[in-house]
This record gives structure tokens, C-alpha cells and sequence, in this order.
């Protein structure tokens, strides 16, 4: 992350000389990014920013647990930036209007951050500790834990909203944060990479997101197991 800058400048040049190469369809997002680079650029490194300092917030909750509780809770710290076509495509998909102002508005996952635990009750105690800290706002909240998706994604998600303290001025920022255990982030991750295989026949892709729901099933019994054997172990010493 600490090159992030670097990275989202060669990105966009590499974006320019895709647009012109004429591989990005749409003219109007070619005018956007052409006519915004120096917005877009100011944009990404403002939520580049927030995700700094709510990755920062994690890890200090983590030693401070560890410490008080001889237990880690947090295993992992992933973070992202949305990528510019991603970005594009919800943009598109919701009907955003095309400015970098009305982007900031509505879309609240450009920066994420995904925070891997290794058991359930972990994650909804950090969750309430992030949460009771005074410069965090909580925009939304959406439990996949308590109520998985259909296809049997589980995960908790928020959105908060967090001040970033720049040269002249305070601003606050939209962060999207994902709680995952072990488990439901190797059953996501597994999903991910596989959904997307659109040209597969219908009754192999039915098979599949079946066999997946199920995995997921499988998953998620394995974890209440081993958060059963922690309490276990936990009440007899
Ligand atoms: P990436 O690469 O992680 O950013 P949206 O789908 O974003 O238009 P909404 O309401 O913001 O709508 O979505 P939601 O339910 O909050 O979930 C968005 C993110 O959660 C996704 O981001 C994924 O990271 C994850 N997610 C949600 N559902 C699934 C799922 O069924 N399987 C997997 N593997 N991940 C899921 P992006 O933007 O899709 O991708």
C-alpha cells in the first residue's frame, strides 16, 4: 500500500494508452477519465488514506486483544482499492452520474478492507469494539453471517465512514469492511473464482452453485465445531 500512488498513476496511464489503443468502449468514460485524471488520481488517495487508517485501527485492536486476552483474534488484514473498471462497471450498473463528486457519493466499497478471524464470536466483538470508537460512523451494516445469501455466502459487511486529517482540511471518508472466518473466506474466495465461468451449459452451472451451496453448508458446521471446542477448552482451563 505504502506505493499506492506509484501504482495508481502508472495504472492510469496504462489505462490511457489502453483507451487510446481503442479497447475501452464507452466515449463517455474515456472523456471522464481523460478530462479527470488529476480528480480521480486525488480521489483513490484519499480513500487510499481511510484504509490506512482503519487498517491501523484493526491492528491496534489486535495487539490490545492479544495481550489482554493471551488470543489473536484477527489472522489476516487484506485491503484493496476498487479497480477502475470495477469502479466503471457499477457506475454503469446503478446509474451513477458521471463525476467524481457523484461517485464519492454513491459508492461506498471503493475502499475495502477485509478482516479474517479465526472464530465467529471473534468477529462480532470486534465489530462492536471498532464500532463504539467515536470518530466511527456506521452507514450500514449487512450480517451474511446470520443471514447467509442463497448461494451460501457468509460475511459481515459494513460501511463506516471515517475522518482523514490532511494538510488544510478533515475529511470523511466511506470505507467498506469485510469479517470473514477462515472458513467463509476460503469458501468466498473458492466462489469467486469460479462464478464468473459463464460459458459453462446450465444444468453443469446448476450443479455446481448446488454443490457449492452445500459446501457452504459444510463450512459453516465447521466452524460452529471449533468455536465449540475453543469454549470447551477455554471453560476447562
Ligand atoms: P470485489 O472485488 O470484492 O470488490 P454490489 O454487488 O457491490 O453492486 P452491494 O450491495 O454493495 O452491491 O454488495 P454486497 O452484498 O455488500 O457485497 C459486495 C462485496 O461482497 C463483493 O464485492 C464481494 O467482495 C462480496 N460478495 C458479495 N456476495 C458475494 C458472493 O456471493 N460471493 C463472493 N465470493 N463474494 C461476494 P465485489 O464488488 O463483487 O467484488
Amino acid at each position: 500500500m505504502a506505493n499506492a500512488k506509484g501504482n495508481i498513476q502508472e495504472y492510469i496511464a496504462a489505462k490511457t494508452r489502453e483507451i487510446i489503443r481503442g479497447r475501452l468502449a464507452s466515449d463517455k468514460i474515456r472523456g471522464f477519465i481523460k478530462d479527470n485524471t488529476r480528480k480521480v488520481e486525488t480521489m483513490f488517495t484519499y480513500y487510499n488514506c481511510a484504509m490506512m487508517e482503519v487498517e491501523t485501527k484493526f491492528k491496534v485492536l489486535n495487539e490490545e486483544l492479544t495481550l489482554s486476552h493471551a488470543h489473536t483474534p484477527i489472522e489476516t488484514i487484506k485491503t484493496r482499492l476498487k479497480s477502475m473498471d470495477s469502479l466503471m462497471e457499477k457506475v454503469d450498473r446503478y446509474g451513477i452520474p458521471l463525476s467524481v463528486e457523484s461517485i464519492m457519493e454513491n459508492i461506498n466499497d471503493i475502499a475495502g478492507i477485509r478482516i479474517i478471524c479465526s472464530f465467529k464470536d471473534d468477529i462480532y466483538s470486534l465489530v462492536d469494539s471498532f464500532l463504539s470508537q467515536d470518530d466511527v460512523t456506521l452507514v450500514e451494516k449487512k450480517d451474511y453471517i446470520a443471514n447467509p445469501k442463497e448461494n451460501g455466502y457468509r460475511s459481515l459487511h459494513l460501511i463506516v465512514s471515517v475522518p482523514i486529517f490532511l494538510e488544510k482540511q478533515k475529511r470523511d471518508m466511506k470505507v467498506e469492511v469485510q469479517f470473514r472466518t477462515i472458513a467463509m473466506d476460503f469458501w468466498a474466495s473458492l466462489e469467486h473464482k469460479i462464478k464468473y465461468k459463464k460459458d459453462l451449459p446450465e444444468s453443469i452451472n446448476e450443479k455446481l452453485v448446488s454443490e457449492l451451496a452445500m459446501c457452504a453448508e459444510i463450512s459453516a458446521d465447521l466452524d460452529e465445531k471449533m468455536q465449540d471446542i475453543r469454549r470447551q477448552l477455554t471453560e476447562a482451563s
